[in-house]
């Protein structure tokens, strides 16, 4: 391991750190990943959980990410960690109003996030991802407007964690969730196309992971993009 890159870990699956690999890749920043198999399930609870504890990481969690004493979880502070330190472009503007709208996007991503991915560890019914979806992309929606990205037409590090939000969904509705929602797929393509995302995407590992944690996730599978 290159101890002058960072490090992000998590599970050897697509679940919550897809989305930071993607904004590595736009931010051409390099760093070491540590991934987690099923073997490695007791090996994260007995040791290397409570040794990051004690290691000064508040919150130990799957994903994490190590810059040298910065030692964070939560997926969104890890994009905005990374977005601060190494392209602050993408926290969006800095006035107080601005912020609070990001702050409020934070919450508004996480929740889609969750909705429509704990019905895939519930049951094998697709229905209830497309009524979870149905219920919370329109507002979503409206938001963007008429932009190419979530809060304007140049991304924040929002725009990385929602694109992943939702390719489970367009996974599991064999992209009919695009043709719900056009403007969905003008945005997918949006990001698609982000100079450096997009090479990544081409060829990552993500094309050939599990979505969801397995043997747990009743409804599971792997896609491109
Ligand atoms: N709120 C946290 C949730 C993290 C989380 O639930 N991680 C799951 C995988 S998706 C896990 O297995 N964590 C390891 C643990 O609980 O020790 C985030 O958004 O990062």
């Amino acid at each position: 391991m290159d101890k002058t890159k960072p490090t992000l870990g998590y599970w050897a699956i697509r679940g919550l750190v897809a989305n930071l690999k993607y904004q590595l890749a736009y931010q051409g920043v390099d760093y070491n990943l540590i991934q987690y198999g099923k073997e490695g399930v007791p090996q994260w609870h007995e040791e290397v959980k409570p040794k990051m504890k004690g290691e000064g990481m508040d919150f130990p969690n799957l994903p994490y990410f190590i810059d040298g004493d910065v030692k964070i979880s939560e997926t969104l502070a890890i994009h905005h960690y990374i977005a601060a330190k190494w392209k602050p472009e993408l926290l969006g503007g800095s006035d107080p109003a601005t912020q609070s709208k990001m702050k409020m996007l934070d919450f508004i991503i996480y929740d889609f996030k969750m909705k429509v991915t704990m019905p895939q560890y519930q049951s094998d019914d697709k229905s209830k991802v497309v009524e979870a979806y149905q219920q919370k992309l329109p507002n979503i929606l409206d938001f963007m407007g008429d932009h190419k990205f979530l809060t304007g037409d140049t991304p924040t590090y929002h725009d990385f964690y929602f694109f992943e939000a939702f390719q489970s969904s367009a996974f599991l509705t064999e992209g009919k969730i695009y043709e719900e929602y056009p403007k969905l797929k003008q945005y997918h393509d949006n990001m698609k196309n982000l100079p450096g995302l997009k090479e990544y995407l081409e060829t990552c590992e993500e094309r050939e992971m599990m979505f969801n944690g397995a043997p747990y996730a009743k409804l599971n599978g792997s896609a491109g993009f």
